[in-house]
């Protein structure tokens, strides 16, 4: 059973998408329900060109989604993460997602594949920008250094993800005994590609209300919202 596989797992990997912040308010990447932005096309507003075509608009984009990520909460199905991180001898969170909510529940460093919404770049150089180092007489906000305009540290649709991040996923899930893949609608690459290198004996569970790729191909399918299944399963597995 799936309690007694989790008590036995020496390293648990989990991989999380927008649903698991969806019970903390955040829309989910393909679910915005937002009237004003819902006329526009994250995958267009999420892209290079998106931001090289139209800097303003996809600055207020991210401006309103990094405002929206501020002011929410970790939900249980964040705690529930951080608690297990504790219970298990290893312990690995890999997170499409761009907030901060995993690391205020309590993860220590999530592998973030998609970058940060809450880091601001050069678009030219790619450092980190604070506010010193802004220009703010235009919207984007330019680098004081270079004059180009500042962008969201965010992997965009048609860039490759951070090498090093991308390498320690892929090694932590060929080493898993177990892959959780929690809130992902699994359509976005080559994030949903991971659970492919999971070992053939390592049992793969998915958690989401929907059927996707990943559930149909699932040793163990939760259909259930994160923010109760996934405390039901540490409860079952450690009675915490
Ligand atoms: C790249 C940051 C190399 C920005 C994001 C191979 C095959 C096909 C396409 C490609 C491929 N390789 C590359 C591509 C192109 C592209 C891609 O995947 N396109 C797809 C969409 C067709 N990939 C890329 O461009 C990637 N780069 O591959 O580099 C390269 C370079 C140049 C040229 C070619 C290749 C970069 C991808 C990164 C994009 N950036 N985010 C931002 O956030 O603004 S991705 C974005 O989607 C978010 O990070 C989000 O997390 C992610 C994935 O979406 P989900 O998390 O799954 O969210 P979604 O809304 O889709 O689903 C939510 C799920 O939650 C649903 O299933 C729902 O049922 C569930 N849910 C809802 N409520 C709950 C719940 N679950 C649990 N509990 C609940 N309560």
């Amino acid at each position: 059973m799936l309690a007694e596989e989790f008590q036995e797992a020496q390293h648990v990997v989990v991989l999380t998408g927008a649903g698991v912040s969806a019970e903390s308010g955040i829309p989910t990447f393909r679910g915005s329900t937002d009237s004003y932005w819902s006329q526009f096309d994250p995958m267009m507003l999420a892209s290079v060109e998106g931001f090289r075509e139209n800097p303003k608009l996809v600055w207020e984009w991210y401006a309103m989604r990094r405002e929206k990520v501020l002011a929410a909460q970790p939900n249980p199905a964040h705690f529930a993460l951080a608690r297990l991180e504790g219970l298990v001898p290893r312990f690995t969170l890999i997170t499409q997602n761009v907030d901060d909510l995993h690391e205020r529940a309590g993860s220590q460093n999530p592998l973030h594949l998609h970058g940060s919404i809450l880091v601001t770049r050069c678009s030219a150089e790619g450092r980190a920008l604070d506010g010193a180092d802004l220009l703010d007489d235009t919207v984007p906000p330019r680098c004081r250094r270079c004059g180009a305009y500042a962008r969201p540290g965010v992997v965009w649709f048609g860039e490759m993800l951070p090498r090093d991040v991308w390498d320690a996923a892929e090694r932590a899930v060929a080493s898993a005994d177990m892959l959780l893949i929690v809130g992902t609608s699994a359509v976005v690459h080559p994030a949903a590609s991971l659970a492919a290198s999971l070992p053939k004996i390592a049992p793969l569970v998915v958690v989401n209300p929907e059927e996707t790729e990943h559930s149909r191909a699932a040793d163990y399918f939760i259909q259930a919202p994160a923010g109760a299944a996934l405390p039901a399963l540490v409860e079952a597995a450690f009675g915490k």
